[in-house]
């Protein structure tokens, strides 16, 4: 019996033996493919023009989330407010730099383009601005002043202005008189403020890139014609013009067709073509407290998105993209959030910087 176990034993040691022989013979390892720097799909890396963002200094400054994804995601920055009046100009004999100038090294240090956001508007003009007394004369001064002080301080460090916001209302009208929706631009200075501003712009820095920007274009045929005719003025007067803005508020239900047209309008006249301001909400500007982030609202926000990138990489030939620019980082920087109503999710990123559906819309329209 003893004999049988020890046979048994020194069996299974021998067959130990040879496993073991085999198991130190050299294997070939599986092949591990490092990972491939840029593969990952980012906005900046994937669109072939510049992807940008509107920005606020303060919640660069302090919000690490939302410093990282611009860093990550975007080439290019607005400044959503830093550069209004307001915030550079409170008072006539001064000028705040602080916040731009913030925005602007942020951008320099990181190889970032600046689109400067906005040289005059009519609208969250300063108070003193709004009460300022004066002839036509002491006008233009204001308005020549402002824009050689503010144009020269960046000369050389911010690419592009938009020179004028927003001078068209909806029915296609030059914004005129003292109302909200009036301006006080063509009303004190007639309605060629416009090419004189773009010609101070242009003496403050020769080399920038000026735009008019407005909002609309794609729903009001009238706003559109109006500016199509303004560009047109302005081109045969060789007054500088290099581009136009179509600020894109849309929203879940926006009509491409009126998207396309606007485009494709816009990029027969030659300019550099900015979708400057892009956001898709869902109210349409109406308050409606049952507005939810629903799959359905996510879906169809996601759509629109994937297909203004393909819209405008279809209908604007590659030496006209200047690039498309966000409003706002994430859902709850969004200017709606305060101005219109809390329940809107208009952007590609959530309140955490999070990547939503819209942000995947982004990245097919950019690829397909
Ligand atoms: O997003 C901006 C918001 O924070 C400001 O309170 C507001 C007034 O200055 O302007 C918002 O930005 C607007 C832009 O300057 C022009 N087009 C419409 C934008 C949304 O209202």
């Amino acid at each position: 019996m003893k004999k049988i176990v020890l046979f048994i034993c020194l069996l299974l040691a021998a067959i130990a033996c040879k496993k073991s022989n085999v198991s130190v013979t050299p294997v070939t390892p599986p092949v591990v493919q490092p990972p491939v720097a840029g593969v990952e799909d980012i906005l900046k890396t994937t669109a072939t023009f510049p992807m940008g963002v509107a920005i606020d200094p303060s919640l660069l400054l302090n919000n690490k989330k939302y410093r990282d994804v611009i860093l990550k995601e975007h080439n290019s920055l607005t400044t959503e407010n830093a550069m209004k009046w307001q915030a550079i100009h409170p008072s006539e004999n001064s000028y705040n730099y602080g916040g731009a100038d913030y925005i602007v090294d942020f951008a320099v240090e990181n190889k970032m383009r600046v689109h400067g956001h906005t040289l005059l508007w009519h609208a969250y003009n300063p108070t003193w601005l709004n009460n300022y007394k004066g002839d036509s004369t002491a006008f233009e001064s204001l308005m020549k002043k402002h824009i050689l002080e503010v144009v020269g301080h960046y000369k050389g460090k911010v690419t592009s202005w938009d020179v004028v916001n927003e001078a068209f209302d909806d029915r296609g009208s030059l914004r005129k008189g003292s109302t909200t929706e009036g301006s006080i631009w063509s009303t004190k200075l007639g309605n060629d403020y416009i090419a004189r501003a773009f010609q101070y712009a242009a003496e403050a820095d020769p080399k920038a890139l000026l735009f008019y920007n407005d909002y609309g274009q794609e729903y009001s045929p009238s706003k559109l014609r109006a500016i199509i005719s303004l560009i047109t003025d302005l081109q045969k007067r060789k007054i500088p013009i290099h581009g136009v803005g179509l600020q894109f508020h849309i929203n879940i239900n926006s009509d491409i067709a009126g998207i396309e047209s606007a485009l494709s309008q816009l990029a027969a006249t030659g300019l550099k073509i900015h979708i400057s301001e892009l956001d898709v909400n869902f109210s349409n500007f109406q308050k409606n407290a049952s507005i939810t982030f629903s799959d359905a609202n996510s879906m169809a926000q996601k759509k629109i998105y994937k297909q203004v990138m393909k819209s405008y990489r279809k209908l604007v030939p590659p030496a006209q993209q200047f690039g498309i620019t966000c409003w706002n980082v994430g859902d709850a920087d969004s200017w709606l959030r305060s101005a219109i109503q809390q329940n809107e999710w208009p952007l590609p990123f959530d309140d955490n910087y999070l990547r939503k559906p819209a942000y995947f819309g982004i990245i097919e329209g950019l690829k397909e």
